[in-house]
Protein backbone atom coordinates (compact mmCIF):
# COMPACT_ATOMS: atom_id res chain seq x y z
CA UNK A 1 0.00 0.00 0.00
CA UNK A 2 0.69 3.64 -1.00
CA UNK A 3 2.56 4.64 2.44
CA UNK A 4 1.19 8.48 1.69
CA UNK A 5 -2.29 7.43 1.76
CA UNK A 6 -2.39 4.47 4.15
CA UNK A 7 -5.39 3.95 6.39
CA UNK A 8 -4.30 2.09 9.30
CA UNK A 9 -7.47 -0.29 10.47
CA UNK A 10 -5.73 -2.87 13.04
CA UNK A 11 -5.55 -1.74 16.86
CA UNK A 12 -6.37 1.66 16.11
CA UNK A 13 -8.40 3.97 14.28
CA UNK A 14 -8.36 4.87 11.22
CA UNK A 15 -6.94 8.47 10.38
CA UNK A 16 -6.32 10.85 8.07
CA UNK A 17 -3.97 13.72 7.72
CA UNK A 18 -6.30 16.12 6.18
CA UNK A 19 -4.31 19.24 5.64
CA UNK A 20 -1.45 16.82 3.56
CA UNK A 21 -3.93 14.22 1.94
CA UNK A 22 -7.15 15.51 2.52
CA UNK A 23 -10.48 12.97 2.87
CA UNK A 24 -9.71 10.06 0.33
CA UNK A 25 -11.93 7.19 -1.11
CA UNK A 26 -10.00 4.76 0.95
CA UNK A 27 -10.32 7.19 4.29
CA UNK A 28 -14.06 6.88 3.29
CA UNK A 29 -14.14 3.67 2.78
CA UNK A 30 -12.64 3.25 6.08
CA UNK A 31 -15.19 5.32 8.14
CA UNK A 32 -18.10 3.39 6.58
CA UNK A 33 -16.39 0.07 7.49
CA UNK A 34 -15.35 0.96 11.01
CA UNK A 35 -18.09 3.25 11.62
CA UNK A 36 -15.12 5.71 13.35
CA UNK A 37 -12.07 8.03 11.46
CA UNK A 38 -9.84 10.00 13.31
CA UNK A 39 -8.68 13.21 11.53
CA UNK A 40 -5.32 14.36 12.40
CA UNK A 41 -4.89 18.65 12.75
CA UNK A 42 -8.00 19.98 11.45
CA UNK A 43 -7.54 22.60 13.59
CA UNK A 44 -4.62 25.66 13.03
CA UNK A 45 -2.78 26.55 16.98
CA UNK A 46 -4.71 29.61 16.17
CA UNK A 47 -7.59 28.04 16.21
CA UNK A 48 -7.38 25.58 18.62
CA UNK A 49 -6.11 28.40 21.24
CA UNK A 50 -9.23 30.33 20.60
CA UNK A 51 -11.71 27.39 21.24
CA UNK A 52 -9.60 26.86 24.24
CA UNK A 53 -10.16 29.92 25.67
CA UNK A 54 -14.16 29.70 24.75
CA UNK A 55 -13.87 25.85 26.23
CA UNK A 56 -12.15 27.07 29.35
CA UNK A 57 -14.86 30.20 29.57
CA UNK A 58 -17.76 28.11 29.07
CA UNK A 59 -16.40 25.55 32.28
CA UNK A 60 -15.22 28.75 34.84
CA UNK A 61 -18.87 29.65 33.93
CA UNK A 62 -20.62 26.71 34.84
CA UNK A 63 -18.41 26.40 37.88
CA UNK A 64 -19.10 29.80 39.38
CA UNK A 65 -22.69 29.97 38.93
CA UNK A 66 -23.47 25.82 39.51
CA UNK A 67 -26.64 26.39 37.25
CA UNK A 68 -28.03 23.43 35.86
CA UNK A 69 -29.39 25.68 32.27
CA UNK A 70 -28.20 23.56 29.45
CA UNK A 71 -25.19 21.65 32.05
CA UNK A 72 -24.75 18.31 33.21
CA UNK A 73 -23.51 18.17 36.55
CA UNK A 74 -22.38 14.73 37.94
CA UNK A 75 -24.56 15.07 40.96
CA UNK A 76 -26.80 18.26 42.46
CA UNK A 77 -24.64 21.30 41.39
CA UNK A 78 -24.81 22.32 45.29
CA UNK A 79 -23.00 19.37 46.55
CA UNK A 80 -19.26 19.87 47.14
CA UNK A 81 -18.13 16.76 44.75
CA UNK A 82 -19.99 17.54 42.22
CA UNK A 83 -18.77 18.73 39.17
CA UNK A 84 -20.07 19.53 35.53
CA UNK A 85 -19.36 17.38 32.45
CA UNK A 86 -21.44 18.06 29.69
CA UNK A 87 -22.98 22.13 27.97
CA UNK A 88 -25.39 21.88 25.44
CA UNK A 89 -26.17 24.43 22.79
CA UNK A 90 -21.97 25.90 22.62
CA UNK A 91 -22.41 27.53 18.94
CA UNK A 92 -25.17 30.04 20.57
CA UNK A 93 -22.54 30.69 24.20
CA UNK A 94 -19.11 31.61 22.23
CA UNK A 95 -18.34 32.97 19.12
CA UNK A 96 -15.40 30.93 18.97
CA UNK A 97 -17.52 28.16 18.85
CA UNK A 98 -19.31 29.09 15.91
CA UNK A 99 -16.84 30.41 13.68
CA UNK A 100 -15.56 26.81 14.57
CA UNK A 101 -18.86 25.38 13.52
CA UNK A 102 -18.71 27.41 9.82
CA UNK A 103 -15.22 25.69 9.48
CA UNK A 104 -14.59 24.99 5.64
CA UNK A 105 -12.62 21.67 5.89
CA UNK A 106 -14.60 20.07 8.72
CA UNK A 107 -17.84 20.89 6.22
CA UNK A 108 -16.72 19.93 3.30
CA UNK A 109 -16.01 16.44 4.91
CA UNK A 110 -19.35 16.69 6.40
CA UNK A 111 -20.39 16.87 2.71
CA UNK A 112 -18.25 14.07 1.33
CA UNK A 113 -20.00 11.97 4.53
CA UNK A 114 -23.21 12.78 5.40
CA UNK A 115 -24.46 13.97 1.45
CA UNK A 116 -25.77 17.56 0.01
CA UNK A 117 -28.17 18.17 2.39
CA UNK A 118 -26.37 17.74 5.92
CA UNK A 119 -28.05 19.92 8.52
CA UNK A 120 -25.99 20.31 11.69
CA UNK A 121 -28.35 19.07 14.82
CA UNK A 122 -26.59 18.69 18.44
CA UNK A 123 -23.89 20.78 19.77
CA UNK A 124 -22.04 20.53 22.86
CA UNK A 125 -18.94 20.37 24.77
CA UNK A 126 -18.17 17.19 26.66
CA UNK A 127 -15.68 17.33 29.50
CA UNK A 128 -13.37 16.32 31.92
CA UNK A 129 -12.25 18.65 34.70
CA UNK A 130 -9.51 17.61 37.16
CA UNK A 131 -12.36 17.19 39.66
CA UNK A 132 -13.26 13.64 37.51
CA UNK A 133 -15.81 12.07 35.27
CA UNK A 134 -17.52 8.78 35.95
CA UNK A 135 -17.56 6.24 33.33
CA UNK A 136 -19.61 6.97 29.66
CA UNK A 137 -21.17 3.57 29.61
CA UNK A 138 -21.10 1.82 26.56
CA UNK A 139 -23.57 3.16 24.15
CA UNK A 140 -25.24 4.24 20.52
CA UNK A 141 -25.73 7.88 20.78
CA UNK A 142 -29.34 9.49 20.86
CA UNK A 143 -31.79 10.49 18.37
CA UNK A 144 -32.00 6.78 16.80
CA UNK A 145 -34.06 5.62 14.15
CA UNK A 146 -36.50 2.59 14.21
CA UNK A 147 -34.25 0.16 11.82
CA UNK A 148 -31.22 2.52 12.40
CA UNK A 149 -28.90 0.14 10.63
CA UNK A 150 -30.72 0.26 7.68
CA UNK A 151 -30.97 3.89 7.50
CA UNK A 152 -27.05 5.03 8.42
CA UNK A 153 -25.38 1.61 8.95
CA UNK A 154 -22.82 2.96 6.41
CA UNK A 155 -22.43 6.24 8.35
CA UNK A 156 -24.10 9.48 7.48
CA UNK A 157 -25.34 10.82 10.92
CA UNK A 158 -22.28 11.76 12.26
CA UNK A 159 -20.85 13.12 15.42
CA UNK A 160 -17.37 15.20 15.02
CA UNK A 161 -15.77 15.59 18.07
CA UNK A 162 -13.17 18.46 18.02
CA UNK A 163 -10.56 17.88 20.59
CA UNK A 164 -9.31 20.84 22.90
CA UNK A 165 -7.11 18.32 24.73
CA UNK A 166 -5.05 15.40 24.51
CA UNK A 167 -6.82 12.09 24.87
CA UNK A 168 -4.41 9.29 25.82
CA UNK A 169 -5.31 5.52 25.78
CA UNK A 170 -6.46 6.15 29.96
CA UNK A 171 -8.70 9.16 29.09
CA UNK A 172 -9.95 8.62 25.73
CA UNK A 173 -12.96 7.28 23.83
CA UNK A 174 -13.35 3.65 22.64
CA UNK A 175 -14.94 1.80 20.16
CA UNK A 176 -15.90 -1.21 18.43
CA UNK A 177 -15.12 -0.98 14.89
CA UNK A 178 -18.18 -2.11 12.79
CA UNK A 179 -20.84 -2.22 15.37
CA UNK A 180 -22.91 0.49 13.20
CA UNK A 181 -23.71 -2.68 11.33
CA UNK A 182 -24.58 -4.72 14.43
CA UNK A 183 -28.54 -5.58 15.30
CA UNK A 184 -30.16 -4.47 18.11
CA UNK A 185 -29.84 -7.75 19.70
CA UNK A 186 -25.93 -7.64 19.14
CA UNK A 187 -25.65 -4.52 20.58
CA UNK A 188 -27.61 -4.80 23.52
CA UNK A 189 -26.00 -7.62 24.69
CA UNK A 190 -22.74 -6.56 24.03
CA UNK A 191 -23.11 -3.69 25.70
CA UNK A 192 -24.58 -5.28 28.85
CA UNK A 193 -21.78 -7.27 29.27
CA UNK A 194 -19.13 -4.64 28.27
CA UNK A 195 -21.43 -2.42 31.31
CA UNK A 196 -21.36 -5.43 33.88
CA UNK A 197 -17.78 -4.05 35.20
CA UNK A 198 -16.79 -0.87 35.79
CA UNK A 199 -14.60 -0.65 32.69
CA UNK A 200 -14.04 -3.45 30.23
CA UNK A 201 -12.54 -2.57 26.67
CA UNK A 202 -13.20 -6.02 25.29
CA UNK A 203 -13.13 -6.10 21.30
CA UNK A 204 -13.10 -1.74 21.66
CA UNK A 205 -9.96 -0.09 19.88
CA UNK A 206 -8.68 3.46 21.58
CA UNK A 207 -9.24 6.49 19.61
CA UNK A 208 -6.39 8.32 21.15
CA UNK A 209 -6.38 11.93 19.83
CA UNK A 210 -4.13 14.88 20.18
CA UNK A 211 -5.20 18.93 20.57
CA UNK A 212 -6.79 20.27 17.32
CA UNK A 213 -7.60 16.71 15.84
CA UNK A 214 -10.90 15.86 15.18
CA UNK A 215 -12.65 12.10 15.68
CA UNK A 216 -15.87 11.38 13.41
CA UNK A 217 -17.90 8.63 15.08
CA UNK A 218 -20.89 7.04 13.18
CA UNK A 219 -23.96 7.67 15.85
CA UNK A 220 -24.86 3.70 15.81
CA UNK A 221 -20.75 2.97 16.42
CA UNK A 222 -20.88 1.44 20.27
CA UNK A 223 -18.29 3.65 22.36
CA UNK A 224 -17.75 4.61 25.93
CA UNK A 225 -15.32 6.42 27.92
CA UNK A 226 -13.58 5.47 31.09
CA UNK A 227 -13.84 7.54 34.35
CA UNK A 228 -10.92 9.77 34.92
CA UNK A 229 -10.01 12.26 38.08
CA UNK A 230 -6.77 14.82 37.70
CA UNK A 231 -7.05 15.09 34.10
CA UNK A 232 -8.52 18.02 31.92
CA UNK A 233 -9.94 16.83 28.52
CA UNK A 234 -12.88 19.06 26.30
CA UNK A 235 -14.10 17.43 23.73
CA UNK A 236 -16.75 20.19 21.13
CA UNK A 237 -19.45 18.11 19.65
CA UNK A 238 -20.78 18.52 16.43
CA UNK A 239 -23.45 16.49 14.90
CA UNK A 240 -25.11 16.19 10.96
CA UNK A 241 -27.66 14.46 9.68
CA UNK A 242 -28.97 14.43 6.03
CA UNK A 243 -31.67 17.01 5.97
CA UNK A 244 -33.93 14.29 3.95
CA UNK A 245 -33.57 11.77 6.61
CA UNK A 246 -34.69 14.55 9.38
CA UNK A 247 -37.72 15.39 7.00
CA UNK A 248 -38.95 11.76 6.30
CA UNK A 249 -38.10 10.15 9.71
CA UNK A 250 -37.14 12.90 12.35
CA UNK A 251 -36.11 13.36 14.66
CA UNK A 252 -36.95 16.49 14.46
CA UNK A 253 -40.08 18.53 12.93
CA UNK A 254 -39.51 19.79 9.24
CA UNK A 255 -39.21 23.32 10.37
CA UNK A 256 -36.63 22.36 12.58
CA UNK A 257 -34.45 21.84 8.79
CA UNK A 258 -34.77 25.85 7.83
CA UNK A 259 -33.54 26.84 11.39
CA UNK A 260 -30.28 24.93 11.81
CA UNK A 261 -29.55 25.41 7.65
CA UNK A 262 -29.99 29.21 8.83
CA UNK A 263 -27.73 29.28 11.59
CA UNK A 264 -24.93 26.98 9.63
CA UNK A 265 -24.79 29.69 6.90
CA UNK A 266 -24.62 32.03 9.62
CA UNK A 267 -21.95 30.29 11.08
CA UNK A 268 -20.10 30.71 7.42
CA UNK A 269 -21.03 33.92 7.07
CA UNK A 270 -19.54 34.83 10.49
CA UNK A 271 -16.61 32.92 10.00
CA UNK A 272 -15.81 34.75 5.88
CA UNK A 273 -16.24 38.41 7.85
CA UNK A 274 -12.77 37.90 10.39
CA UNK A 275 -10.14 38.99 8.28
CA UNK A 276 -7.63 36.15 9.79
CA UNK A 277 -9.45 33.83 7.86
CA UNK A 278 -9.16 35.67 4.37
CA UNK A 279 -7.10 33.27 2.76
CA UNK A 280 -9.58 30.53 3.09
CA UNK A 281 -12.24 29.61 0.83
CA UNK A 282 -15.87 29.58 2.63
CA UNK A 283 -17.56 26.40 2.74
CA UNK A 284 -20.45 26.91 -0.35
CA UNK A 285 -23.30 25.05 1.11
CA UNK A 286 -25.30 23.86 -1.79
CA UNK A 287 -28.19 21.29 -0.53
CA UNK A 288 -30.85 20.07 -3.41
CA UNK A 289 -33.21 22.86 -4.18
CA UNK A 290 -36.11 20.81 -2.76
CA UNK A 291 -34.27 21.07 0.24
CA UNK A 292 -33.09 25.12 1.00
CA UNK A 293 -35.61 25.65 3.78
CA UNK A 294 -34.08 28.54 5.35
CA UNK A 295 -35.88 31.01 3.78
CA UNK A 296 -39.34 28.82 4.80
CA UNK A 297 -38.75 30.28 8.48
CA UNK A 298 -38.45 33.86 10.00
CA UNK A 299 -34.77 34.84 10.30
CA UNK A 300 -33.75 33.14 13.83
CA UNK A 301 -32.34 35.01 16.21
CA UNK A 302 -30.47 32.63 18.59
CA UNK A 303 -28.34 29.96 17.51
CA UNK A 304 -29.64 27.93 20.52
CA UNK A 305 -33.19 25.93 19.02
CA UNK A 306 -34.12 23.44 22.16
CA UNK A 307 -34.63 19.77 20.70
CA UNK A 308 -37.20 19.62 23.15
CA UNK A 309 -39.35 22.33 21.01
CA UNK A 310 -39.02 20.03 18.05
CA UNK A 311 -39.49 16.86 18.29
CA UNK A 312 -41.88 14.71 16.35
O1 LIG B 1 -15.96 12.47 24.86
C1 LIG B 1 -16.38 11.51 25.54
O2 LIG B 1 -15.88 11.17 26.60
C2 LIG B 1 -17.53 10.69 25.00
C3 LIG B 1 -18.77 11.47 24.80
C4 LIG B 1 -19.92 10.63 24.36
O3 LIG B 1 -19.78 9.51 23.95
C5 LIG B 1 -21.27 11.16 24.43
O4 LIG B 1 -21.45 12.25 24.97
O5 LIG B 1 -22.20 10.49 23.94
Amino acid sequence: MNPVTEVRTDSRVPECDIRRTGLLPEHVTAFRRQGVLAVRGLLTPEELADAQQAGKTLIDRAWSTRSMDDTIWTLEPHLPDAAPVRIEYVVDKARPIAVLAGHPLLLRIMEQLVGPNLIPTWDSMVFKTPAGAPRLAWHRDAGLYTDAVGVTGAGRVIDAGIYLDPAPEDNCVWCIPESNYWDDERLTTTADRLNASEWDTTGAVPAVMRPGDALLHNILTLHGAPAVVGKQRRVIYFEYRPAEVEWQLGPHTESYIGLKQQILRSCVRMRAAESRFGDEEPFDYRPAESFRHWADQPESTTFRVPHEDHWR
